[in-house]
């Protein structure tokens, strides 16, 4: 293995392995064998030398003197925090024994793996671990937590994760950023942005907040929580009624455009604008700017999918481009998500043949406090990985309840002790991406990219993919799968010649590149992977799954009389609860906040500053409020998954209902209701 880890002076290539779209180019500086610096590879096509606050100050968090660097085992009661060293003998002992245990008493199904992109890196976050509970027979997982809803509604219409190529959006007359809070959450989207800005183009940012990316737009356009779909089709009915479609283009590469223009009639601007608290002429001078400019683009943001009707929302959004034709035209379109450009061999990465029967049981990862308390047969053992659940999953209360559970056996395999592992009875030390190999492929831009170790383990941490050879060793799986090298896997993932748009992308050409575009054609002309090969603006394969087979406004699910929608968004100097546990992104935020209506706090006594009580039937929490015009009556919006709350310490997801949205079993953070009111007692801020 070619490897810098053991090189002390030098600036070495890398890739940002952070849950993000725009998957940065890294340059990592060395001195005396430290990471000293980390900036952006200007030579990097798309991100071009820039990259945010949180990874420029990455240094902090890989030498940051709480990180783990020895296996550990519980002493104190589950939740205490305490732990004593033991070797990563005794660990793999103790698991591979408790493991064997259960199977024999229980049944293999009674093991769950929790998991998700903490790291991005296929052979770690998607890789030998799947291999190894495919082999075990362990219940599987359902990773439904970010965008399984969108996803599921955006490929109804249009077969796939195929958006443009976001470079082109240096085209764009019009960008609308719906839904997304892109100066924070995919920034060189908006570098792109402002360039098409300079020259001529205008922004449109559609939200329930006006955060960071609301105040960069010309235009900032308020909206309900939830409602956007019916923005979408008010649009739609405008586009109609004014002849500002393309006869061509939906007759060419749609189905079901009659059917759209009739279904359309009922979304007149005074029934959306009563649904969506969008000013009536404000929706006419959206439909109007986006019917009349071209190249437009809409980038689809992950806000209005975590939801109960998200997947429907998405669905109704992704019929905008086609109404006008911009799939056509350099720089028009949209992009929910672009997965689907870099697809590899996941059966020869993941080795779903393992599979003991074809029938185990799935597990919705969004309903984790369910599957510990409430399931028949109850799982006895879950080993989590690249994920924290008890700050980032739903219902957090009833998560935190079955981490207690006395009987479950918990292994979390972590850089830091987080929240989850607090309760865990085996904690492993996790490397950081740093310290790997492995590869990389974005979902927002068309790029694969490889990351070798520039520096050596931390203390005795090991990857993922190494821990799960040890398991698999001690489990006696002999398959030479299980022993395979990181070189071998990547070789196997990236030979797949379904997918011609990567066939020049292999481990040598990695390596001698760093980065490799792939080979992308144009949607149009085109077939899409749908029924039809065409946009389905009329799914016949959405009414056989029993939803209705054209674009429709659902409301949200009314769960509560509280008078408030809670939205409880990602902030700018975490990743989702990535760095909420290292002081200087911590200092950086600040604390946590509650936006709330100028109107609504005055109506409660609340002023800007105070301490607010945040409750609902599933738990409380205590913010500051923030008060003013940001966001819409009868809104409160905070930003950012803390780990250390003031008052009750308990976290913002123990207030977040833990139901399914309505496609992709996806989760409904942002659809919860709470009440708000100020603190009688001083809080630890
Ligand atoms: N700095 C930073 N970057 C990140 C992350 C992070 O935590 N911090 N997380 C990463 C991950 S895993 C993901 S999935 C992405 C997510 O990044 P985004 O796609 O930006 O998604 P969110 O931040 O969840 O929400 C986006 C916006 O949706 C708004 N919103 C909520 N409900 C609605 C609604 O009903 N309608 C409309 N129109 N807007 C609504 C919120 O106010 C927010 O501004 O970001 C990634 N990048
Ligand atoms: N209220 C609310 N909740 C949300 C969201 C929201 O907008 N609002 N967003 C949701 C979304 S979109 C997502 S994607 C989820 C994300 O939630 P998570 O997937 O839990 O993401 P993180 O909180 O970043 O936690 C990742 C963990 O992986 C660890 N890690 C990093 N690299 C490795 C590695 O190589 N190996 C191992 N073993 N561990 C590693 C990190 O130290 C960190 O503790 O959160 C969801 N939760
Ligand atoms: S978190 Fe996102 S913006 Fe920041 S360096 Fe990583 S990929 Fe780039
Ligand atoms: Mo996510």
């Amino acid at each position: 293995m070619s490897s810098y880890s053991n090189t002390h002076n030098g600036i070495f290539p890398s890739v940002c392995s952070l849950d993000c779209p725009d998957q940065c180019g890294l340059l990592v500086h060395k001195e005396n064998g430290r990471i000293v610096k980390i900036e952006g590879d200007p030579n990097h096509p798309v991100t071009k030398g820039n990259i945010c606050n949180k990874v420029r100050n990455m240094p902090a968090r890989l030498y940051d003197e709480k990180r783990l660097k020895y296996p550990l085992k519980r002493v104190g009661a589950k939740g205490d925090g305490r732990f004593e060293r033991i070797s990563w003998k005794e660990a793999i002992e103790t698991i591979t024994a408790r493991w064997q245990d259960l199977i024999k008493t229980e049944g293999p199904e009674s093991i769950l793996p929790y998991s998700f992109y903490g790291n991005m890196g296929r052979l770690n976050a998607e890789g030998m671990d799947r291999r190894f509970f495919h082999r075990l027979g362990a219940s599987r997982l359902d990773r439904t937590i970010c965008q399984s809803a969108g996803t599921v509604g955006y490929t109804y219409t249009m077969g796939g994760s195929f958006g443009i190529d976001p470079e082109d959006t240096i085209h764009s007359k019009l960008l609308i950023f719906w839904g997304i809070n892109a100066v924070s959450t995919n920034m060189h989207q908006v570098v792109l942005a402002q360039k098409a800005r300079k020259n001529g183009a205008k922004i449109i940012v559609i939200d329930v907040h006006k955060n960071q990316t609301g105040k960069m737009a010309d235009w900032f356009i308020p909206i309900k929580p939830g409602t956007d779909s019916a923005l979408a089709l008010g649009m739609i009915h405008v586009l109609f009624a004014e002849n500002m479609v393309d006869d061509h283009f939906l007759h060419k590469y749609t189905v079901g455009h009659e059917e759209l223009r009739d279904h359309v009639v009922q979304y007149d601007p005074a029934t959306v604008s009563a649904i969506t608290g969008v000013p009536i002429e404000d929706i006419y001078k959206l439909a109007r700017m986006y019917g009349h400019t071209s190249p437009s683009f809409i980038r689809i943001g992950n806000g209005p999918q975590h939801h109960d009707n998200g997947g429907m929302c998405i669905r109704t959004i992704s019929c905008l481009p086609a109404m006008t034709g911009q799939w056509l035209v350099k720089g028009g379109g949209a992009i929910k998500g672009n997965s689907g450009y870099l697809a590899f061999n996941t059966s020869a990465l993941q080795r779903p043949d393992f599979l003991e029967k074809k029938n185990t049981r799935t597990i919705n990862m969004n309903q984790l406090g369910y599957a510990l308390l409430e399931l028949e047969n109850p799982v006895k053992s879950l080993y989590v990985y690249g994920t924290n659940p008890a700050v980032v999953a739903p219902e957090g209360n009833k998560v935190k309840k079955g981490l207690q559970r006395d009987d479950l056996f918990l292994v979390v395999h972590d850089l830091f002790i987080t929240e989850t592992a607090k309760y865990a009875d085996i904690v492993l030390p996790a490397t950081s991406s740093y310290e790997n190999i492995d590869f990389y492929s974005s979902y927002w831009h068309h790029y694969m990219q490889i990351q070798q170790p520039v520096m050596e383990a931390h203390g005795e941490s090991k990857s993922n993919v190494e821990v799960f050879r040890l398991l698999a060793k001690a489990m006696g799986f002999d398959e030479p799968a299980f022993q395979e090298t990181e070189e071998v896997m990547i070789e196997k993932a990236l030979d797949f010649p379904a997918n011609p748009f990567i066939d020049e992308i292999n481990f040598e050409s990695l390596k001698k590149n760093q980065f490799i575009k792939a080979k992308i054609k144009p949607l149009f002309p085109g077939k899409l992977p749908t029924p039809s090969g065409k946009i389905e603006l009329y799914s016949q394969r959405m009414k056989d799954a029993g939803y209705p087979p054209l674009p429709t406004y659902i409301p949200l699910k009314d769960e509560s009389s509280l008078p408030f929608l809670f939205v409880p968004a990602p902030n700018h100097n975490f990743l989702n609860s990535t760095f909420s546990n290292n002081a200087k992104h911590v200092l950086f935020e600040k604390e946590p906040r509650l936006h709330m209506n100028i109107k609504d706090a005055k109506a409660a006594g609340i002023n800007d500053g105070d301490m607010v009580r945040v409750w609902n039937e599933r738990g409380e929490c205590e913010l500051k409020a923030a008060v003013g015009e940001l966001v819409l009556k009868g809104v409160v919006v905070s930003q950012g998954l803390w780990a250390d709350m003031p008052g009750t310490n308990q976290l913002v997801n123990s207030l977040t209902p833990d139901r399914l949205s309505d496609m992709g079993g996806g989760a409904v953070f942002f659809s919860g209701r709470v009440n708000v009111a100020k603190c009688q007692s001083t809080s630890k801020i």
